[in-house]
């Protein structure tokens, strides 16, 4: 039997969310000691990350450090795929200088992409590929980002693509009107070679199947907003085991994790709530009125900007910087 554990959007960051009423390093660091401790018990082959690692590129590294320090005890490799947040301005290219990127350079992560990860154990081997967060996901065809060639097999058994972007059950598309671009399972099963499609970005679980192959996202494995469905929520894992009659999927709910009502504040709900939709609504607006599906994220228009001058990497890095800062 060969299985992976697979996590995504632990959204790791030196200061707890406003939306947070416990003690949240504390809680974090329950999560990840419970991570690590699965990862052994299960006998996995490795720990792959569906991205938001971080909730920033340049998170505060006391607190994170703390984080990172647990996770180093993992004594298999730990793949990551670049969120949004792990990345400057939505541009991959920017990965060098976040604390992603340092982690790769040194050897504690390894970057998933689209050259293929060979996993082998129990007779069974995975072929993994992964495929990050950049400017124009989810506004191009399913195949693009999503999918991998059904030829494309290297000798492996199994394949498991990973994505960091918005896709999602077409049913949940349709019942959310003011969700940014997304893509359907539906689409991309019917198109994919890969037997395990996992996203990450979208915080909520789901999972859909088409012609035997699956597609899923186990929901974030941090809760950082007060909304109603992250008050209901477990935050969970999700196994992936095969051998060579078969692949299976389960879910472990986070026994650390605690009831939605006793770490989030039930108060903000409606603030949040009426906040974040009147945002999607402005966005929305924007796109209808021929903005374009670029410049209407604040760290897009920054990026375009600094492009349109032509500035240095210096006054580009100092850019970035403050925009940080301000943010947090
Ligand atoms: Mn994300």
């Amino acid at each position: 039997m060969l299985r992976i554990l697979y996590l995504t959007d632990t959204h790791l960051r030196g200061t707890a969310p406003a939306s947070r009423t416990d003690d949240f390093a504390a809680a974090v660091k329950a999560k990840l000691a419970e991570v690590v401790g699965l990862a052994e018990s299960l006998n996995a082959a490795a720990v792959v990350h569906g991205g938001d690692l971080f909730d920033l590129p340049e998170p505060g590294v006391g607190q994170v450090g703390e984080y990172l320090e647990i996770l180093s005890k993992l004594h298999v490799p730990l793949f990551v795929v670049p969120g949004n947040h792990d990345i400057y301005g939505h541009n991959p290219s920017t990965l060098p200088r976040t604390l992603l990127g340092l982690l790769a350079r040194v050897g504690v992560v390894r970057i998933l992409d689209r050259e293929p990860a060979i996993i082998e154990g129990g007779g069974v081997r995975f072929r993994l590929t992964g495929q990050g967060f950049h400017s124009e996901m989810d506004r191009r065809g399913p195949a693009e980002d999503y999918a991998v060639p059904p030829a494309a097999r290297d000798n492996c058994d199994y394949a498991v693509h990973i994505v960091h972007g918005m896709l999602l059950p077409r049913a949940e598309i349709s019942s959310a009107p003011f969700l940014p671009a997304a893509t359907a399972a539906e689409d991309v099963l019917t198109v994919t070679g890969a037997d395990y499609t996992l996203a990450g970005h979208y915080h909520s679980p789901w999972e859909m199947h088409v012609g035997g192959r699956v597609a899923a996202n186990p929901g974030a494995l941090v809760r950082v907003t007060s909304e109603a469905r992250e008050l209901a929520r477990r935050p969970q894992v999700m196994v992936i085991e095969a051998c060579r009659d078969g692949i299976r999927h389960r879910y472990i709910p986070l026994s650390s994790a605690r009831p939605g009502e006793e770490v989030l504040d039930a108060a903000r709900l409606d603030a949040d709530r009426a906040r974040e939709e009147a945002r999607a609504e402005f966005l929305a607006s924007l796109e209808a009125f021929g903005g374009g599906p670029h410049g209407v994220d604040p760290e897009e228009v920054l990026r375009e900007t600094m492009n349109r001058m032509g500035v240095g990497p210096e006054v580009e890095a100092e850019v970035w910087w403050r925009f940080q800062e301000a943010r947090v």
